[in-house]
């Protein structure tokens, strides 16, 4: 009689157990799905590009080495009485001559590490890291911006 009892007790456990496990391997995949189609949207919608800011100060840049992500935009303002220019090592481009309180905006299309220098003080050197778009979802690209 007892053991009858308690092997009844035992496959009511048993009915829970599987019943709890089937629950929880019928929604593991829906709650990963979940996390996939937030991150596809995520992506598909895009994010903002960002802007990032170097002031040229004391005949230098800063900061004077930046990390952006691709289709992102670097924005120089000359803050010097003394005009400077931004122009790329490799000549991809150039601000021409800017005067106090000049600014001058390229946006970034492709990965790489971009040097530049002024014209008028060569001495002065600053440069542009390019990651791809794909870094994003990595928390440790969010940091390091
Ligand atoms: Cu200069």
């Amino acid at each position: 009689m007892n053991t009858l009892i308690e092997r009844g007790k035992m496959s009511l456990i048993k009915r829970v157990l599987r019943t709890a496990i089937l629950i929880i391997l019928g929604a593991l995949p829906g709650m990963l799905l979940g996390v996939l189609v937030v991150q596809i949207a995520f992506a598909a919608t895009g994010r903002i590009a960002g802007n990032t800011n170097v002031a040229i100060a004391g005949f230098a840049y800063s900061p004077r080495q930046v990390t952006v992500r691709v289709g992102d935009t670097v924005t120089w303002t000359n803050n010097d009485s003394a005009p400077h220019t931004v122009t790329a090592n490799d000549a991809s481009f150039d601000s021409g001559t800017l005067g106090q309180g000049g600014v001058y905006s390229r946006t970034f299309g492709a990965t790489g590490v971009f040097s530049y220098f002024c014209a008028i003080h060569p001495s002065m050197v600053g440069s542009v890291r390019v990651i791809s778009e794909a870094l994003v979802y990595l928390p440790i690209a969010q940091k390091a911006r």
